[in-house]
């Protein structure tokens, strides 16, 4: 297993659109679970393949308190979204100490492959339709930050600049 290095918000790298993953052979598993030791590493509850500069579509999740309930997914396509949404706090690996509010669906399924290769559906709601939806829009090459104002985004950006020299100095 590997640790792999986080991309930090405002690397272009992170607006990269990924492409869908054409086998799920041994490095894709490999992959996952690296990821997954990358995110528990990091105390993240969420990461996806763009973060680590990999433009698959790849994710890999875990809200659970006991950090026992892994899930990857591969391909994941939104096939229902509630009619309700709600302001939640968000943060993201790659932009950190950063947290703000972003309004995503009350709750959402999402058809994706696990890491068997096998197909399901995963009725989210609450802290893992964040998340999701949240990862999910990393694979297209969104960060959460771009749903905030000009003002709040060119303030972070600024910040993540300042503190990236400050840390390769
Ligand atoms: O994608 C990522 O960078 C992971 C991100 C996922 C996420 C957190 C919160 C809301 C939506 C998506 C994180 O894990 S950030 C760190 C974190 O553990 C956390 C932050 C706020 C609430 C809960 C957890
Ligand atoms: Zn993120």
């Amino acid at each position: 297993m590997a640790l792999l290095p986080i991309l930090c918000y405002p690397d272009p790298k992170l607006h990269t659109v990924a492409k869908p993953v054409a086998a799920v052979d041994a490095r894709i598993q490999q992959l996952a679970a690296d990821m997954l030791e990358t995110m528990y590493e990091a105390k993240g509850i969420g990461l996806a393949a763009t973060q680590i500069n990999v433009h698959e579509r790849l994710i890999v999740i875990d809200v659970s308190e006991e950090r026992d309930q892994p899930m990857v997914l591969i391909n994941p396509e939104l096939v229902w979204t509630s009619a309700t949404t709600h302001l939640n706090e968000e943060g993201c690996l790659s932009v950190p100490g950063i947290y703000d509010g972003v309004t995503r669906f009350d709750a959402v399924h999402v058809k994706a492959l696990d890491e068997k290769g096998n197909s399901r559906v995963i009725e989210a709601d609450g802290l893992l339709a964040v998340c999701v939806q949240h990862e999910m829009d990393h694979l297209v090459g969104k960060v959460f930050v771009e749903y905030l104002s000009p003002l709040k985004r060119n303030r972070i950006k600024t910040k993540m600049i300042k503190a990236q020299r400050e840390e390769s100095r």
